[in-house]
């Protein structure tokens, strides 16, 4: 109904794919819709992050209860978007932005209110009777994503000794979703054969990716490629490469100089990690770089871009943080030509897509992400389609909070039928 009001608004506290508590939102409609919503939760996270409130109570959880977020949806938040119009999505948003009051929502907690505006957002979908995918992309919405399929996970992700945090399998020969998820999926597989041949651990981090302990980072460049073609799949014109760096987590003062302690490959400074960047590039059919540098080097990012910018799509993520203020700056400087996209940096659906129009806007790329502890909640496929960037990020064949995102694009590319899209640029 295109005037749905809403007339309830409630949260909980449920458990995260890491097993910490997190908020699921309840929202009614006056019309007897009704939806939920679930936020997700990362690990290694930028310094300027939308604040995800947590209770410190160390005899809960050991600190990590949501029970002050939950509390604040259900005595503040609620109270305040009663009787509105369920489809004002950006009136919505404003509003709880303006009740926390705080820049980076540290009162109300971007955990609170990003549960609330995402279940807002399906509620209005569910509402007017549309996909949630169209609802916030429009009738043009049609283009499927590419998926980045994470499948060797280290740094903070694991527990291995691979500094790098993630490397994507991005299958950008197939000629649907359904076939790219196939070829990735099968790389996958033949992945955990070479490692089972080389006596290696089939263990998985955090985002369902193998997590063994390599002789170096390029190893696993070099076992992926292997595996790319051990399912039958030539390297680069089929699948592609992607890497995230999240380079936060190995440096030693976020001013250019590094350590890569896991591997034992020691100290780098930026220009190190650059030139190795360079030749990876040269040797290896990669095609996105995330986080190559930390969140505060931004010199170093610059340089980077500079290298290789032209070559392939540089991703920042941890300087960024989904949040204008520092896109403007990236753009302003050139530090990147892309921007990861994660709902819960900067905590409400609004101004996850004003970060999504200022890169359109410069022509950068933007890459939708999920985070490193999931929930079911599949809100991210459909924000993907919906955003039109053509690839995401949501882990490996592995783990039922990434796979159920992979079924929801499945679903989505079935309903769209001939009209689906699907391709890189
Ligand atoms: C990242 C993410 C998601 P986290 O660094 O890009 O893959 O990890 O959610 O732990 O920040
Ligand atoms: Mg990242």
């Amino acid at each position: 109904m295109i005037n749905a009001k809403i007339s309830s608004i409630r949260a909980m506290e449920i458990l995260d794919s890491r097993g910490n508590p997190t908020v699921r939102v309840f929202v009614e409609l006056d019309d007897g819709t009704s939806s939920v919503a679930s936020v997700p939760s990362g690990a290694s996270t930028g310094e300027n992050e939308a604040i995800e409130l947590r209770d410190g109570d160390t005899s809960r959880y050991a600190g990590k209860g949501v029970l002050q977020a939950v509390a604040n949806v259900n005595d503040q938040l609620g109270p305040q978007l009663i009787g509105m119009n369920v489809h004002q999505q950006p009136l919505i948003d404003r509003a709880m932005v303006n009740l926390d009051g705080t820049a980076n929502k540290s009162k109300l907690g971007a955990n609170a209110i990003l549960g609330v505006s995402m279940a807002v957002a399906r509620a209005a979908a569910l509402s007017s009777g549309i996909p949630l995918y169209q609802y916030l992309g429009g009738v043009g919405a049609r283009r499927l994503t590419v998926p980045c399929m994470n499948i060797i996970n280290g740094g903070e992700h694991a527990d291995n000794n691979v500094d790098i945090q993630e490397f994507m399998a991005v299958p950008l020969g197939a000629p649907t979703f359904r076939e790219g998820l196939r070829y990735v999926s099968e790389t996958f597989h033949a992945l955990k054969k070479i490692l089972q041949d080389r006596g290696l651990a089939t263990s998985v981090g955090d985002e369902g990716g193998f997590a063994p302990n390599l002789s170096s980072n390029e190893d696993a460049i070099e076992t992926i490629i292997q595996a790319i073609e051990k399912a039958g799949y030539k390297p680069g014109v089929d699948i592609a490469i992607a890497v995230d760096s999240a380079a936060n987590s190995f440096a030693v003062d976020m001013q250019g100089s590094y350590d890569l302690k896991w591997s034992g490959a020691g100290a780098m400074q930026n220009d190190d990690l650059i030139a190795m960047a360079e030749e990876w590039v040269s040797k290896y059919p990669i095609i996105l770089w995330e986080d190559p540098l930390a969140e505060g080097d931004w010199e170093g990012f610059q340089k980077f871009t500079r290298r290789l910018g032209g070559k392939i799509e540089v991703v920042g993520d941890d300087n960024f943080v989904t949040n204008t203020q520092y896109i403007h700056r990236g753009i302003e400087e050139g530090t990147a030509n892309s921007a990861l996209i994660k709902l819960n940096q900067i905590g409400t659906v609004t101004e996850a897509i004003e970060a999504v129009r200022m890169c359109r806007d410069a022509g950068w790329r933007y890459f939708i992400s999920h985070r490193s502890g999931e929930t079911e909640d599949t809100f991210l496929a459909d924000f993907a389609v919906a955003m039109d960037g053509g690839h995401l990020k949501t882990g490996s064949a592995c783990r039922g909070e990434r796979i159920s995102k992979y079924n929801r694009l499945l679903e989505i590319e079935q309903e769209l039928g001939k009209e689906a899209l699907y391709y890189w640029n």
